[in-house]
C-alpha cells in the first residue's frame, strides 16, 4: 500500500524523497534492493508477512550518547528549549521518517512521545496533548500503532524497580503510568502493550524479597491487563524478555523462563512475547531458540529485530544484517503461521559514529532488505523436502503404532522398560547435522 508522504511545517529531511524499490542491481544507497512490500511470497505480500515498524527512542531521541560521552548528533527537532516544542516537533520528523520510509507501523514509550510533566496529571495531560496529534497523523498517513509501552527504567524513582519496587508508592506510578500509557494505545489503536520489565530485577539478593516481588509483578500485570481489557484493548499484551542490563538479574530472564510465570500466575492468555534478538544472545541463547520456544508454547507476539556483537556481551542494539540470524528467524515466523497482530519492530539505534542524517534511512534499508531476503529464503527453506524428511525421519520412530501410543499417554514407564527389554540396544541414528547445514548453504547460496 502507497501512503502519502508527511511533511510537517518543517521538512526535517529534505535530501530524501520516498525511499523506491529500485532492485538488486541498484546501487543507490537510498532504495530498497530487496524489499518490494507488494511482492508475494507464498500467500501474503511481503509487507503483510513482515509488519516493518520503527522505534520513537533510538530513532529520534538517540543522539549517540554512551557512558562515555554525549551524543554525536544534534537533530533539528531537539532543538527547543520548551520540551513539549521539541515533543511536537519530533512528532512531525517521526511522520516524515516512517511515511519516506514505507514502514506501516512504530512503536513508542510514553515517555517518548511526550516528556514527562511536574506531577502524575500534568504527565497524563502532556501525553494526551500528544496522542491526539499522533493520531491526526496516523488519519492522515495510514500509518498505525504497533504496540506502544510505558518507560518505567529511565526516572530515577525506578531505581529500585517499577512494579517490583519495595516501596507501594513506586509501584503507584508506575501504575499511573501504565494506566496512561494503556489509554493512548487504545485511543491510537494499538495492536499490541509491551512490558519490557527494564529495572524489575535485582542487585544484591540479602536486601531483596524475591517471593514477594515476583508475586507483586504478577499482581500489577493482572491489574494492568484489567483495566487495558475495561477500556476496550482488544490486542496482545507482550513481555519483552532480558536477562541482564540494566540489573544484574532480571526476572524475565529469558522466554522460557517468562512463558513459565504467565502459566504460573494465568496470565497465558493475554500475554505473549515480544522476543529481542540482542536480550537472546544476552540469555546465552541464539534469537531463533527464543523465537522457537514461544512458538512452541504458542506464545510468539512480536519481534524486536536487532542483533549483538559477537565479540562482547552488550545490548548493543545494531541494526539485523546478519542474513543467518534473519533467516533463522523467519523460519521460526512463517513455520507457526506468521506474527497474527505482531510485527518485526526495529529496536536498533545508529552508531555513534554514523552522523549523516541520511544515516537513519540507510540503516532501516539495509534491515529491511535483510529481512525481506530472509523472508524469501525461509519460505524456501521450510518448503525443502529434503530438509522436512531429514527431521521426520529422527522421529520415526514415534509414528510406529507404539510410538503414537506413548505420545497420547496410554504407556507407562514400565511398558516402556518392557519394551526395551524386549528390542535390545538401538541402532545409533547419525542426527546428520553437517548434511542439514550443507543442505541449507546450497539452497541459500547455490543459486
Ligand atoms: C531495552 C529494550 C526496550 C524495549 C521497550 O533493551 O529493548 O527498548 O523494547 O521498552
Ligand atoms: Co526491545
Amino acid at each position: 500500500m502507497q501512503r502519502p508522504v508527511f511533511k510537517g511545517d518543517i521538512e526535517y529531511f529534505p535530501n530524501v524523497e520516498r525511499i523506491p524499490f529500485e532492485g538488486p542491481g541498484s546501487d543507490n544507497p537510498l532504495a530498497f534492493k530487496a524489499y518490494n512490500p507488494n511482492q508475494m511470497v507464498g500467500e501474503q505480500t511481503m509487507e503483510a508477512h513482515l509488519r516493518f515498524a520503527v522505534c520513537y527512542w533510538h530513532t529520534f531521541h538517540g543522539t549517540g550518547a554512551d557512558p562515555f560521552g554525549p551524543g554525536t548528533r544534534d537533530y533539528v527537532w531537539n532543538r527547543h528549549a520548551d520540551s513539549m516544542d521539541a515533543a511536537r516537533a519530533r512528532l512531525d520528523a517521526a511522520f516524515e521518517f516512517f511515511t519516506k520510509l514505507g514502514v506501516p507501523y512504530y512503536c513508542f514509550h510514553d515517555r517518548d512521545l511526550a516528556p514527562a510533566g511536574a506531577s502524575v496529571s500534568e504527565s497524563e495531560h502532556n501525553l494526551q496533548v500528544l496522542t491526539d496529534l499522533a493520531k491526526e497523523r496516523q488519519q492522515m498517513t495510514g500509518i498505525k500503532l504497533l504496540w506502544g509501552t510505558a518507560n518505567m527504567f529511565s526516572d530515577p524513582r525506578y531505581m529500585n524497580g517499577a512494579a517490583t519496587n519495595p516501596d507501594l508508592l513506586v509501584v503507584s506510578h508506575a501504575a499511573a503510568q501504565v494506566k496512561a500509557a494503556l489509554e493512548a494505545t487504545v485511543a491510537l489503536g494499538g495492536e499490541n502493550y509491551v512490558f519490557w520489565g527494564g529495572r524489575e530485577g535485582y542487585a544484591c539478593l540479602n536486601n531483596t524479597d524475591t517471593r514477594r516481588e515476583l508475586e507483586h509483578f504478577a499482581r500489577f500485570l493482572t491489574m494492568a491487563r484489567d483495566y487495558g481489557r475495561s477500556i476496550g484493548f482488544k490486542g496482545v499484551f507482550l513481555i519483552e524478555p532480558k536477562p541482564m542490563e540494566p540489573m544484574f538479574h532480571q526476572y524475565d530472564f529469558d522466554a522460557q523462563t517468562v512463558i513459565g510465570f504467565l502459566r504460573h500466575h494465568d496470565l497465558d492468555r493475554d500475554f505473549k512475547l515480544n522476543i529481542e534478538a540482542n536480550h537472546a544472545t544476552l540469555a546465552g541463547h541464539t534469537f531463533a531458540h527464543e523465537l522457537q520456544m514461544c512458538a512452541d508454547a504458542g506464545m510468539l507476539g512480536s519481534i524486536d529485530a536487532n542483533r549483538g556483537n559477537a565479540q562482547n556481551g552488550w545490548d548493543t542494539d545494531q541494526f539485523p544484517t546478519d542474513m543467518n540470524d534473519c533467516i533463522a528467524a523467519m523460519q521460526v515466523v512463517l513455520a507457526q503461521g506468521g506474527l497474527g497482530r505482531g510485527g518485526l519492530n526495529f529496536d536498533a539505534k545508529l552508531r555513534r559514529e554514523s552522523t549523516d542524517l541520511e544515516d537513519l534511512f540507510i540503516a532501516h534499508i539495509g534491515a529491511m532488505d535483510a529481512f525481506a531476503r530472509a523472508l524469501v529464503l525461509a519460505h524456501k527453506l521450510n518448503h525443502d523436502s529434503t530438509l522436512q524428511q531429514l527431521r521426520e525421519q529422527r522421529y520415526a520412530s514415534f509414528e510406529t503404532a507404539m510410538g503414537r501410543e506413548f505420545e497420547a499417554g496410554r504407556l507407562s514407564l514400565a511398558d516402556l522398560r518392557d519394551h526395551a527389554a524386549k528390542m535390545g540396544e538401538a541402532t545409533p541414528s547419525s542426527g546428520k547435522q553437517e548434511w542439514v547445514e550443507n543442505r541449507i548453504n546450497d539452497l541459500v547460496f547455490g543459486g
